[in-house]
């Protein structure tokens, strides 16, 4: 990106970041800026779930298939022995449904006189700020609760039950489930469902995200690291330049803003409404950073989508920068949120360009050093422990004798596709003809070089 430090360039490339922004982004940016009226937008009502309206809700009961409306969070019914009540220290709030309102996870519990004391998991879905059951999943005889949350829609919850030898009185097995609302009903999530997916890594920005198996990213726009993620059907036309006219067909896509375009003023998006967005924002950890969640539903037809869309941007602090990531097409939601929560910063180790710098540098120190190349070659595959190093074949070991200043050697284009890497190192000006292309793997993190390929045209 060396060219955005060049004076005569910037406003072209201001131009092009503000107009991606604004495609991109659905407008908002552009139209916030320069083409909203003045006049704020009312601030929707204060529906929230609160603590209190929820101890004094009406629950149903699966264990002793009951509907109880709780009093300051409690039941009493003496003549039939059954009591019941809420944990007031085991609710989490968040939007279960999808509908931009946070519902609340209760975690109650019904005793009918005997030893017996269950709980239960209920959902209360946010009526205009009344606390409405939507439905429940038992969670055990005299199991003990330790925590329960929400993030992004999947609801978590610490708890320890029975192990094969424990008394009833007596749990002790730690288990961790994970539930999410589908319809009116609770799933629970296998461990890990992203197991099998793909991983995006990006090591100029030191972060991983992963992504379904049966999809594809593409670089829409290198200078604003702009990369799409969609089904591969998709990627496919984008590739093709046949499916661009629709905001809806990016699926989930995300911008780089780095240091240089934040002094310059351009701007990660900050959430305000506009005469066609209702936007709300709610505070996010991810990978134990702070983010921020920006929901934006739409008041009219605008662009391609239509009234009650939803588009969701979130923004990601990095070390150098904002990550924004993108949901344009609501119906990937779930698969959205996951790519979130598998999002992870990485040790940020050299990069395959410094990889390929040092190698090279190994050959001028052999040359400084009156080092043979065959040295110089031990010491490299030491360093890299790489069996598949090929590079004895290649040129390079007879130019080793008579290597050009580091001032003449181009470590150049650089291409990452997930755990492979290409570098394409070339000699300017000495032998402007030759090219090699050096290919790395990452390992552990680490990027080794696995095979050099002299791609020349023409002769040496
Ligand atoms: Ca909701």
């Amino acid at each position: 990106m060396t060219f955005i430090t060049q004076g005569k360039t910037n406003w072209k490339f201001l131009l092009i970041v503000v107009v991606l922004a604004a495609i991109v982004g659905g407008g908002i940016f552009a139209y916030q800026y320069w083409w909203v009226p003045k006049e704020k937008i009312e601030a929707p009502v204060e529906t929230k779930l609160t603590i209190d309206n929820l101890k004094n809700a009406e629950y149903y009961f699966l264990s002793y298939d009951r509907r109880i409306q709780l009093t300051n969070g409690q039941y009493e019914d003496w003549p039939s022995r059954i009591t019941a009540g809420i944990y007031n220290d085991k609710i989490a709030f968040g939007d279960l449904n999808n509908d931009g309102k946070e519902d609340a996870v209760v975690i109650v519990t019904i005793n009918g006189g005997g030893s017996g004391d269950f709980r239960e998991l209920a959902i209360m879905g946010n009526q205009d700020g009344n606390p409405t059951y939507l439905t429940s999943k038992e969670l055990g005889d005299r199991v003990i609760i330790n925590s329960v949350s929400i993030q992004l829609g999947i609801i978590t919850i610490n708890m320890i039950t029975h192990g094969p030898n424990d008394a009833m009185c007596c749990p002790t097995k730690e288990e961790l489930v994970r539930y999410k609302l589908s319809g009116n009903q609770l799933l629970e999530m296998t461990v890990d469902e992203t197991a099998d997916w793909q991983t995006y890594r990006n090591d100029e920005y030191g972060f991983e995200i992963k992504y379904p198996l049966n999809w594809d990213y593409t670089i829409f726009d290198p200078v604003s690291n702009q990369t799409i993620f969609a089904p591969q059907d998709i990627i496919e036309k984008i590739r093709n330049k046949e499916q661009l006219d629709s905001m809806n067909s990016l699926v989930v896509d995300f911008i780089i803003y780095d240091k240089t375009l934040i002094d310059k003023g351009v701007l990660p998006y900050s959430g305000q409404s506009t005469d066609y967005t209702k936007v709300s924002s709610s505070e996010i950890d991810i990978a134990g950073v702070k983010g921020t969640y920006y929901v934006s539903e739409y008041l009219q037809d605008k662009y391609s989508y239509k009234q009650g869309d939803k588009t969701i941007v979130v923004n990601i602090p990095l070390k150098n920068g904002y990550l924004s990531m993108l949901l344009e097409d609501y119906q990937y939601l779930s698969i959205f949120n996951q790519m979130l929560s598998s999002f992870e910063f990485i040790e940020t180790g050299l990069t395959p360009q410094q990889v390929v710098l040092e190698f090279y540098q190994c050959y001028l120190h052999a040359l400084n050093q009156q080092k043979s190349a065959e040295e110089c070659r031990n010491y490299l595959e030491r360093n890299y422990n790489q069996e598949t190093l090929e590079f004895r074949n290649v040129n390079v070991i007879v130019w080793a004798q008579d290597l050009p200043p580091e001032d003449n050697l181009y470590v150049g284009e650089e291409l990452i596709n997930g755990n492979t890497a290409s570098v394409i190192v070339s000699f300017p000006p000495i032998w402007p003809n030759h090219k090699l292309k050096v290919t790395l793997d990452s390992i552990n993190n680490e990027w080794k070089i696995t095979k050099i390929e002299d791609i020349s045209e023409g002769s040496f």
